[in-house]
């Protein structure tokens, strides 16, 4: 389908989502928020594509969060219905059973960061800087800021952040745990697109198995996690890939992996 706030662009198995509205730094409108949403929907039902990278247009923001003129009028309806929209299409985005990387190459706040936190890992430019800035304009976080901060790098620096809306740089945000590289803004790109193509060549079924075990086993206690674990092991020997990694380890040679 055409888009006009976001660009999906495909490649070599990989699906790189732009959120696109430069000139306001790629904020989120609900425009916006209803194509990152159709988008996921392409992504998860194209069978050309394993991995997505989530960016941002152009080369100062990913994005700058939720688009403050749009909100500054709202009713608390308008406002509900809003969070919600970009909730679905955040939550649809982490649970999706393909693996997702934020590439982050610049201001990534309030719903900025939040998208980010929706993919299962970042990567930051030097010059990102990550924040969650609502308080300082009188609301609280609203796409999942408040629970997937605490979740990512532990309750006592995600309140510090949520608390005092301080801005912090892309090498804090390694620090923290918030990202898991820092590379320069040139480099970006083909660094996020190399970990992708790692992640391809390996077996596409228990690469997925095993994001949904991680998500899942996040949400319930240990127990429950180890049934949650063993379950998606038990369901990767009925996979022809299992025959093939196993075999071509006992054979020595490289494994053909066939998503099946
Ligand atoms: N919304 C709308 N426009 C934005 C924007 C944003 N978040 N961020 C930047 N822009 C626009 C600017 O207005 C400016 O537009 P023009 O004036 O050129 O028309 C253009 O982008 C360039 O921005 P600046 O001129 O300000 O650029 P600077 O380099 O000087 O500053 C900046 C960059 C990122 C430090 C600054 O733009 C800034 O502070 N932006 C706002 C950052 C921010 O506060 N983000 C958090 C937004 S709040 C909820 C739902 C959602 C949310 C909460 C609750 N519920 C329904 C419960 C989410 C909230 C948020 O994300």
């Amino acid at each position: 389908m055409a888009y006009e706030n976001v660009l999906l662009e495909k490649e070599d198995r990989i699906a790189i989502l732009s959120i696109n509205r430069p000139k306001a730094l790629n904020a989120l409108n609900n425009d916006t928020l209803v194509e990152i949403d159709k988008a996921v929907d392409e992504i998860k039902a194209d069978d050309s594509i394993d991995v997505v990278i989530v960016t941002g247009a152009g080369d100062k923001a990913f994005v700058a969060g939720a688009d403050i003129a749009f909100m500054q009028n709202l009713t608390a309806m308008e406002a509900r219905a809003f969070g919600a929209l970009g909730q679905a299409a955040f939550r649809k985005l982490e649970a999706m059973e393909k693996p997702s990387i934020a590439a982050v190459n610049g201001f990534a706040l309030g719903g900025g960061c939040e998208l980010a936190m929706a993919c299962d890992f970042r990567v930051a430019s030097t010059s990102a800087k990550f924040g969650q800035p609502e308080v300082g304009l009188g609301i609280t976080p609203g796409f999942g800021g408040t629970q997937r901060l605490p979740r990512l790098v532990g309750p006592g620096m995600a309140k510090q952040m949520l608390y005092t809306a301080d801005i912090i740089d892309a090498n804090e945000a390694l620090r923290i745990g918030l990202v898991n590289s820092v590379v320069a803004p040139e480099e970006l790109m083909d660094f996020v697109k190399k970990i992708a193509k790692r992640i391809i060549s390996k077996a596409p079924v228990a690469v997925r198995l095993s994001k949904a075990a991680a998500n899942e086993g996040l949400q319930v206690d240990i127990d429950r996690s180890m049934t949650i674990e063993a379950d998606a092991f038990g369901l990767c020997f009925a996979t022809t890939d299992q025959k093939e990694g196993m075999g071509a380890f006992v054979e020595k040679r490289k494994p053909q992996f066939t998503g099946k």
